[in-house]
This record gives structure tokens, sequence and C-alpha cells, in this order.
């Protein structure tokens, strides 16, 4: 119904609505362990949300050290947020890795002396995937090389913090001097911890739906996969995982999610994002 009636509403473009792509969820509470990881990573899961997946404590401490930090700065990339580490979004090869290098000090403070959740996962991940003969490492460039996670906390306003979008335009257009664009031929994997989360709302909603490039194109968003309107999304099936703090989502970066607006003036929300995927058969990339 919904469909037949934006196909009329919309008739004067030459407009489809969007195709509904299945999804394949996991809830679980406990640890993630690399066989959650590579089932994402071989699209064979769309999304995994591990509950109680890290400790509280580190929780507590990652998000006083984010607050603290020297290095803490406001996006000036048309996305509201304040991050800790370099993100790649719209940024050439030079610009992304140069950053990288200068924030990974900042990134390291975040995890002080803790055990980095984030880093033992990558390690867990590199051991498992060398018995494969697969390499995994950071991605990099004669100008750096990647930080194993950056920091953000979203401040868009209204029903979304961060408006809808999808992660592989951003890949698949990365540009020269990138080793990453040819992961976007394969599933980009966006590994996210929370260490705070509001009382109420940032919640990562998914749509059923994996954007092709001409559904970019159509869109508007050929380059950054950012955003998506609401009437695009209008009656496409979606799901909203309910995060805590100490939980891990673990998607499928190529299908539309976004991150649901936050009312309250309690905590903050703080996500540790990474991304990572399958650059060749015997090689896998892990960026910010
Ligand atoms: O904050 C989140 O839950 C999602 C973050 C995200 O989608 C991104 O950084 O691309
Ligand atoms: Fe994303």
């Amino acid at each position: 119904m919904i469909t037949h009636y934006r196909s009329k509403t919309m008739s004067s473009q030459i407009s489809q609505a969007p195709a509904i792509s299945p999804v394949s969820i996991r809830e679980r509470t406990g640890s993630i362990s690399t066989a959650d990881i590579i089932s994402v990573l071989k699209g064979e899961t769309t999304a995994l949300h591990m509950k109680q997946a890290f400790s509280t404590e580190v929780a507590e401490e990652i998000t006083t050290n984010f607050s603290g930090s020297t290095g803490l700065k406001e996006r000036k990339d048309g996305v509201p947020g304040q991050y800790v580490g370099a993100s790649h979004y719209r940024k050439d090869a030079a610009t992304y890795f140069a950053e990288a290098e200068n924030a990974r000090p900042y990134v390291d403070a975040l995890f002080k002396n803790l055990v980095d959740p984030v880093r033992a996962i990558f390690g867990a991940l590199k051991r498992e995937l060398d018995n494969q003969g697969i390499e995994l490492r950071l991605a990099r460039s004669e100008h750096g090389q990647a930080n194993v996670c950056r920091a953000i906390s979203w401040s868009g306003s209204g029903t979304f913090s961060l408006d809808p979008h999808d992660d592989v335009a951003q890949v698949l257009r990365a540009g020269d001097g990138y080793e990453l664009s040819s992961v976007a031929q394969n599933t980009v994997a966006a590994l996210n911890f929370y260490p705070s989360m509001p009382e109420e709302g940032g919640n990562l909603r998914l749509w059923s739906h994996k954007p092709t490039v001409a559904d970019r194109i159509a869109q508007g968003v050929e380059t950054t996969g950012y955003p998506y309107s609401a009437a695009y999304l209008e009656g496409l099936p979606c799901r909203e995982f309910e995060l805590k703090a100490g939980d891990i989502a673990l998607i499928d970066g190529g299908f539309v999610h976004g991150v649901t607006g936050q009312t309250g003036n309690g905590k903050r929300r703080l996500v540790l994002n990474s991304f990572f995927g399958f650059a060749r058969p015997d090689l896998v990339l892990w960026w910010t």
C-alpha cells in the first residue's frame, strides 16, 4: 500500500520504492566472539547486539577520559558531533592519515591504563584470521596509519542525533591513496562500543534496505551515503536496538542506519566506532 502511494506521489521523478533487503539480526548477552564478528564480515549476520559486552567500570572511565580530553573536537564536515580521533569521511587520504597520526595520543589516552576492549577484539580477530591465513591490519598509506577506533558523541537535534546513512558510499568513493576502497565490494562491518548512553533515546535504528549506487545517485548521496530522507525510508521495515552502556553493536554498514534523538540532559551518548572488511580474500583492513 505504502509502495503504491509513494510511486504515485513521486511520479514526476524517476523513482521507485527502495528494495527491501532481508536482514538477519541477533541479540545476546555476554561477550562477543570472533565467530560472531566473522559472521558479520561474511554477510551472514546483518546486525548483532551484544548486551553487557564490556564492563561498566571500563565504560565509565572511557567516558570520563573522553569528557576531559584535550583532543576533543567539534565535527565540521556537516555531521553534528564531538569527537576524539579521525574520520576518513569526505577526506582525502593524506588528510585522513595525517589526522589519524595526530589524534593517536588522544585516542590512546581514552583508555589510559585500562585493558582497551576495542584493541582486545582487534587482537582476538587478528589471531583467528591468522589461523585461517588471512591478515588483519590497520589501513595505512605513506602518510600514516589508521587508529583502532574513534570516539564520538552525536549531537544532531530532532528525530535523529545521527541521520540515517550507510557506511559504504564513503568507502566506495574514498578516492586516491586509500587502500580500503575495495572493501566496498564486500561487507563494510561497523563495530560500535557504547561507553555511555542517555536515559532515553540514542537507539540504533536499522532499516531493511541496502542501497545500490543507483539508489544513492537518485537520493543525491552518491559519495556520502548521508543523509537519507524520511520520505525515502518511509514504509521500509526497521529495527531498533535499545542500547545500554557496556553494549556492543556490530552491523553490516551497507544497511541504512541512524541514531534516534536523545531526550533529557543527563548522561551523554558516547560511541567508540571502527570499520573493517575484506579488501582481498587474504586481507581484512580496519580503519575509522
Ligand atoms: O553511534 C552509533 O550507534 C552508530 C554510528 C555510525 O553509524 C557511524 O559512525 O557511522
Ligand atoms: Fe554508520
